[in-house]
């Protein structure tokens, strides 16, 4: 594997594929930390591998587990799914798996962007969070791809969507929070989205889903479903506060050009009803640097916009809410060429995310 320095994707002809555009497989890490996954992550593991399943429908799984988890990944996966021992911090593989990228001739790199926990010391999640930086260099030597080192900027690969045609979006409070790059200026950060993702439009959306952890990442709040068109989390209640955060995503949105000189058609996904962590749920979760993770009634960020589309099906969340069915049907209309499975993703949403912040998907070399 070779460490690349000196040039960046754009100026080597790479670009990031839209989701939609063919895999070649899908990266998750098995989840064990104490204070993401309640009593010691039995039911998010039973969600993870249904994830895991799910996918491996469409394209080949590697599950990443630590040396202490080895044994019980590769008991409670398929034989199908490839576990390997990488050590991590806690198992969010879109924010830390590489991105990878992709050039004309259909050969794949990955880019190491420097990872510190959604905020490091300023306002990150966890502490330590070396070993999660290091997971996308590691996984791009597993599948033998040149990787660009890019440590010295910090994001998250779910704080990004591409449509694959020079088009990405993003939200403020997470690109612009004082915990990533507070040295740059917005301007800068889209120079470098340009020159790493291959894109030339950067469409800033106001805002993400309320109180997501993460300073809102897109992926929780809007997603490209083909290029030209993207799925909005909504909800139609004006006394939710997601009412006006997500009018407000919606005009930036209608507002918008793409790459290409189009404007956006926007697909409403309506929101569950607020979701919030119970008691029993708190209890079942270690504290963090000595601080309770989450407290009763604690709203969570929940949205069906957090899904991953895989080569034949669409992944999505189901939260045991009326509005599961209607969403479900939405993406499937959305993706007619493409069977959408929804799984009870609860046990995941207590961590901090949903289905599609647990993979990374590997571009297809074609
Ligand atoms: O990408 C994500 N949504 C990850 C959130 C991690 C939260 C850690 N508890």
């Amino acid at each position: 594997m070779r460490i690349i320095k000196d040039t960046t994707p754009l100026e080597d002809g790479y670009r990031m594929p839209g989701e939609f555009e063919p895999h070649q497989g899908c990266i998750m890490i098995f989840p064990e930390r104490p204070d993401s996954w309640q009593y010691g992550a039995y039911a998010a593991r039973k969600a993870f591998v249904k994830v895991a399943e799910a996918i491996s429908f469409s394209e080949p799984v590697t599950v990443c587990a630590s040396a202490a988890q080895y044994d019980n990944a590769r008991a409670a996966l398929p034989a199908h799914i490839r576990v390997v021992e990488m050590s991590s911090n806690d198992s969010w593989a879109r924010d830390y798996a590489p991105t990878f990228v992709k050039n004309k001739e259909g050969q794949i790199r990955g880019i190491d962007w420097g990872f510190n926990a959604w905020g490091g010391l300023y306002d990150g999640l966890y502490f330590p969070w070396d070993k999660d930086n290091q997971m996308a260099r590691k996984l791009c030597d597993l599948f033998e791809k040149d990787v660009y080192d890019k440590r010295d900027f910090i994001l998250e690969g779910g704080s990004i969507h591409v449509d694959g045609e020079g088009t990405c979006i993003v939200t403020a409070p997470c690109l612009l929070s004082k915990g990533r790059n507070p040295q740059m200026s917005r301007e800068e950060i889209e120079e470098t989205l340009r020159q790493y993702l291959g894109v030339s439009v950067v469409i800033w959306l106001p805002c993400g889903i309320y109180n997501d952890e993460t300073n809102e990442h897109v992926d929780n709040i809007c997603a490209f479903v083909r290029p030209g068109e993207v799925v909005l989390a909504w909800t139609q209640d004006k006394e939710d506060v997601q009412y006006e955060m997500s009018n407000a995503c919606l005009a930036a949105l209608e507002q918008a050009r793409d790459a290409r000189g189009r404007s956006l058609k926007v697909h409403k996904l309506l929101l569950p009803a607020p979701v919030t962590v119970t008691k029993e749920e708190c209890e079942g979760l270690d504290s963090c640097d000595g601080e309770p993770t989450r407290m009763p009634g604690e709203r969570l960020a929940a949205s069906y916009v957090n899904f991953y589309i895989a080569n034949k099906n669409i992944v999505m969340p189901g939260f045991g809410d009326p509005m599961d069915k209607l969403a479900k049907e939405t993406l499937q209309e959305l993706f007619p060429h493409r069977q959408v499975i929804q799984i009870y993703a609860r046990d995941i949403l207590i961590g901090g995310g949903n289905i599609h912040c647990i993979t990374q998907q590997i571009p297809a070399n074609i």
